[in-house]
């Protein structure tokens, strides 16, 4: 392309002479790349040997002891920490729910089609099996009622009962692991229009109210069977595309749909609500909104949920706990990565939520949180994609724990600032990944990315034969 100065008007200035510049045209330049392709016969999987981990770790845990830090002592909290994992990521929130005719997805969607996808109780477990011998650390599973196997009849929501739940249950106890639940107030020809709990409709939100109590019973048998308690979190989908002339009707039903479902004392059995800004189908309201749940949480002595991806999309949760925690007895996170949206993408360790485990690690309030993932990602290997979101998750509790808390705080104090911010730039560049390889080390599940060849031969054995 030429661009030609030419205008001759007077002007000597040898930079307004006519010139000709060459301008880069896309395409027409072809910049080479250095080969970045490794050589068929790198393995970017390695596993390193356990002398080569304890090695590492010798060097890591003397760096971080210099700081104050006890890292067999991290480890250990760290693996104690349970992470409730979420059935859904299996089956990309289908359910197994034997259904006359398709229904709306309530405003929930995964996307992608890889293949695999888990269709039945058995194939879940079969895969949260798969995923759970890949994970350090205590792990829990959370169901969600259109999970009920119902032996090929179809059972309505409302009339769900425990002996639904009862594989699920059997598994759980034969691997000591416990179980949390969810109502499902979606995917439902009475959620189609969008209201549920909150609905105007009387019948729509007593079918609704029935549903919630069925799956708190099925929470309390859940929290026998495992002889400890079963979180059950309510999420719904209500809310409105467009500016609804009403906000007040919804919410005063929810207030009393949900005291009508939370009514019952059930052993076991501990309630959360989940809130949340906007949905697809609900860009304009959401009749359980932050302020809402977090108000009735307080005021009705159930947990509040915060999920990772419910809030505006440059919004992030963490400084939410400190002041959260000084009002309610404890939180649920959904661990989730928004992408411009609330867009459940699979957890990585990132900014967001190693900020939200140092916040719980330094004000001491790690016991305080339950812990739950939500994402869903149907694009990939889900069986990875649940192990990448999971260790990412005790990845950044295990970071969290590694930092001298007391230090860093003392440094605050004492007014050394730049001190502060240096010290915790720092510890970015502190051995980490080491005391991370021991931890898996220690829970006799492969350190670093090593899991990916155990994914890959069940991608061939098992996920690839599901047609
Ligand atoms: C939806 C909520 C909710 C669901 C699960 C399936 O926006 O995050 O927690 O993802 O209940
Ligand atoms: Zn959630």
């Amino acid at each position: 392309m030429l661009i030609s100065n030419a205008d001759g008007g007077g002007c000597s200035s040898a930079w307004l002479e006519p010139q000709t510049v060459d301008l880069v045209v896309a395409g027409s330049n072809p910049v080479s790349h250095p080969k970045l392709d490794p050589p068929m016969n790198v393995n970017l999987f390695p596993r390193p040997s356990d002398k080569e981990i304890e090695h590492l770790y010798q060097h890591a845990r003397d760096a971080y002891a210099q700081l104050g830090v006890d890292t067999d002592r991290a480890i250990e909290q760290a693996r104690a920490v349970p992470i409730s994992l979420h059935c859904w990521q299996a089956d990309d929130v289908v359910g197994f729910e034997v259904r006359e005719g398709a229904v709306d997805s309530g405003g929930l969607k995964a996307t992608g089609n890889y293949p695999g996808r888990a269709r039945n109780g058995d194939e879940m477990r079969q895969d949260l099996d798969q995923v759970m011998a890949l994970l350090p650390g205590v792990q829990r599973v959370n169901l969600h009622a259109f999970y009920a196997e119902t032996d090929g009849k179809p059972v309505n929501r409302d009339a769900l009962e425990p002996r639904h739940f009862q594989r699920w249950m059997d598994w759980a106890k034969a691997r000591g692991i416990s179980l949390d639940f969810n109502p499902t107030f979606f995917a439902h020809p009475k959620a189609a229009d969008g209201f549920t709990l909150s609905h105007p409709d009387t019948g729509i939100r007593h079918f609704w109210v029935r549903h919630g109590q069925a799956c708190r019973r099925i929470a309390s048998a859940m929290a026998a069977s495992q002889g400890s308690p079963c979180l059950i979190n309510h999420w719904i989908p209500d809310g409105a595309k467009d500016h609804p002339a009403d906000r007040w009707g919804p919410r005063a039903r929810l207030i009393q749909s949900l005291d009508e479902m939370l009514a019952e004392k059930l052993p076991g059995c501990v309630d959360s609500v989940e809130s949340k800004l906007f949905g697809i189908g609900s860009e304009d309201y959401v009749v359980g909104s932050f302020e809402f749940y977090s108000h009735y949480a307080l005021s009705r002595g159930v947990v509040f949920c915060l999920d990772m991806g419910h809030f505006h999309p440059t919004e992030t949760i963490h400084d939410k706990l400190s002041a959260l925690l000084q009002f309610h007895k404890r939180l649920l996170v959904h661990v989730s990565r928004p992408i411009r949206w609330d867009s459940d993408h699979v957890v990585i360790f990132n900014d967001d939520v190693r900020a939200v485990f140092q916040e719980l690690v330094r004000g001491n309030a790690l016991d305080r949180v339950t812990v739950a993932l939500d994402f869903f990602d149907a694009s990939i290997n889900r069986i990875a994609a649940y192990v990448i979101g999971a260790r990412a998750t005790r990845q950044a509790i295990l970071y969290a724990l590694l930092e001298p808390v007391n230090g860093i705080q003392d440094l605050e104090k004492a007014g050394r600032l730049a001190q502060k911010l240096a010290r915790m730039e720092g510890m970015k560049q502190m051995p980490w990944g080491a005391v991370w390889d021991m931890l898996c080390l220690r829970s006799g599940v492969p350190p670093g990315v090593a899991w990916v060849s155990a994914v890959e031969s069940y991608e061939r054995e098992v996920l690839a034969k599901r047609r």
